[in-house]
């Protein structure tokens, strides 16, 4: 081989090892992925597109659970939940996540309240990532009168939940500001104030995470949505804006992240609106790319990749 020939190796290698079959997820449309690394397996909880295509807004009435030992394929299983399950809620099963705490599984997601103005987050609980989840309160977690931060509905929507080394839960949350505050032991009740973080341009979808030292918070910038995110040495911070992580996804004016480590890699897991022949906005697709860590921390762009 030349030098020039192992170069032009080098480089298909690593294209290759970058590139994913996306969207990942085609049974179904799906919007805003939840991945829960748990044991051997990766779960990847999302919100069930189901708007006809004539449709402008979002339609969705569930949540689905897939799951997959490799990123690649994805085992979909019978839905875990459902707006009707939270008795208290009429609609919208918009943005969650599922955390598992000593045994057991708690699914904070946004639905639209039956009662209080606006959107809520509430709690299901289950004894296995399957499910069957339940509704752990019989009420909302988190209304818009407790946060009481901005008069618009939606405040209350896309929560993260995130467990610290010492123990510590914490909940994030938010559209057009950032939200957080302590969860007690039992994971169902809030502790203490609830707080507000400034994040440039802050739409929507937090998602927190660690890697190594560093906490990142990744969020929904500007509309029609890319990812950015700030890092810092505390969860509670101050955050430090570091930048776009990603890009506008194909065809779909929000983009919603969830961000992994499983088996030694890194993950970028999103939703784009590029199905063809339908998709779009309210039709989305979850989609999967691996993500790259800079020595500082920092982490770089994501190459968003389809077949
Ligand atoms: O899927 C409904 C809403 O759209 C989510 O709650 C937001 O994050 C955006 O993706």
């Amino acid at each position: 081989f030349t030098s020039l020939s192992i170069l032009f190796l080098s480089i298909a290698a690593t294209a290759q090892s970058v590139k994913f079959n996306n969207p990942a997820i085609t049974d179904k449309y799906t919007g805003d992925p939840a991945a829960l690394v748990y044991k051997d397996k990766v779960y990847l909880y999302a919100g069930h597109d189901e708007a006809p295509n004539d449709f402008h807004f979002y339609k969705m009435n569930e949540w689905l659970v897939y799951s997959s030992s490799d990123m690649k394929k994805w085992e979909s299983h019978p839905v875990p939940l459902k707006v009707t399950d939270f008795k208290w809620a009429k609609s919208d099963a918009w943005a969650s996540q599922v955390i598992e705490r000593n045994g057991k599984f708690y699914w904070y997601v946004t639905v639209e309240h039956g009662t209080v103005h606006g959107k809520s987050i509430g709690v299901a609980v289950a004894d296995n990532p399957l499910g069957p989840f339940k509704d752990a309160l019989g009420k909302a977690l988190i209304t818009n009168d407790m946060t009481k931060f901005s008069d618009i509905t939606w405040d209350d929507i896309d929560p993260t939940v995130f467990i610290d080394t010492d123990g510590q839960a914490y909940l994030f949350w938010g559209n057009t500001a950032c939200h957080y505050a302590k969860l007690k032991e039992n994971m169902t009740e809030i502790e203490g104030e609830i707080h507000h973080i400034k994040l440039p341009n802050f739409t929507e979808a937090p998602w927190i995470h660690k890697h190594k030292d560093w906490y990142y918070l990744s969020y929904a910038y500007e509309f029609p949505e890319k990812i950015a995110y700030a890092m810092s040495k505390s969860i509670t911070g101050p955050w430090e804006f570091k930048g776009i992580l990603n890009e506008i996804a194909g065809n779909s004016n929000t983009n919603h992240q969830s961000i992994i480590d499983f088996k030694g890699q890194s993950y970028f897991i999103y939703h784009n609106g590029a199905s063809k022949p339908d998709g779009g906005s309210f039709r989305r697709s979850v989609c999967v790319d691996k993500l790259f860590y800079n020595k500082d921390g920092t982490m770089k762009r994501i190459v968003m990749t389809s077949e």
